[in-house]
């Protein structure tokens, strides 16, 4: 057995956590993210037999039954996780009823996985069943997506449309658009639900006055996604209220989407 310590998920783990929390984007306990293993890979690093806890599911996860993923620890702080990656992070297996996951290694200091759980395991199902290739949920707090829902339309296509003008390379980083929803309690299903709907989608849902929901197929790609719709919240926080006196036309978006062979969201561009 390797030692876990080294494992290519848990490096991976610890650099993005440090990394994000530099960003600025995870104050305090802020943000989560769940990335879901491949069984070989755990079972290089662990006994998968050994279960040292069994937690409840309040929702069906039958869907995901027996899949692995390392998950940030509730009331965790980022900025920690690379220090001690085995207090602040764990792996969970969920239960083969749906309805339970078993703690296979981490939370050592008696913690558990994340309030949003229910959220992410929720948004891995719904991206599974578009790409099954989707194996990441990254939740983060960055400041200039959350101003913007302070001063900006929450209708998806009116904010994905500001978003797409404000950077050349928003539109073929994300031409699915990004969804919206407005201020919602989080930390339970109900949340979770909202956001599954749309993160059919869009794989990025933006939380009113709370955050950020990205998804994608491995970490870089997701922490890129956010990246991008950040960089282009700063640019509109940066202009918004002086006169423009040119943007990105409908026109230009179309001709930079066909050149880079990406499809934008259906009826989002006039032509
Ligand atoms: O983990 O970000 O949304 C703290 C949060 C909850
Ligand atoms: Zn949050």
């Amino acid at each position: 057995m390797y030692n876990i310590f080294e494992a290519p998920f848990v490096r991976e783990m610890c650099d993005i956590t440090s990394n994000m929390y530099r960003m600025g984007w995870d104050e305090r306990n802020g943000g989560n993210i769940s990335y879901r293993l491949k069984a070989e890979e755990v079972e290089a690093y662990l006994d998968t037999k050994r279960v040292l806890r069994t937690l409840p599911l309040d929702f069906d996860a039958s869907f995901i039954r027996g899949e692995y993923f390392i998950v940030t620890g509730t009331g965790r702080y980022f900025k920690n996780i690379e220090k001690c990656p085995q207090n602040n992070m764990g792996i969970i297996r969920i239960g083969e009823n749906g309805r339970s996951y078993d703690i296979l290694w981490g939370f050592e200091d008696g913690g558990r996985p994340t309030s949003e759980l229910p959220t992410h395991l929720m948004n891995h199902i719904a991206r599974m069943k578009v790409d099954p290739e989707n194996r990441v949920v990254m939740h983060c707090h960055p400041a200039n997506v959350l101003a913007m829902t302070f001063v900006h339309d929450l209708d998806d296509k009116a904010f994905t449309k500001t978003l797409w003008q404000m950077c050349t390379e928003c539109i073929i980083v994300f031409p699915e658009g990004v969804s919206v929803l407005p201020w919602m309690v989080c930390g339970n299903t109900e949340i979770g639900v909202a956001t599954a709907e749309k993160i059919r989608d869009t794989r990025v849902v933006v939380w009113a006055q709370h955050g950020i929901f990205g998804t994608g197929k491995d970490i870089d790609e997701t922490f890129g996604l956010i990246e991008t719709v950040e960089k282009a919240a700063e640019i509109y926080i940066k202009i918004m209220g002086v006169p423009l006196k040119q943007t990105i036309t409908d026109a230009q978006l179309a001709v930079l989407a066909k050149e880079f062979g990406v499809t934008p969201r259906e009826g989002y561009l006039e032509n």
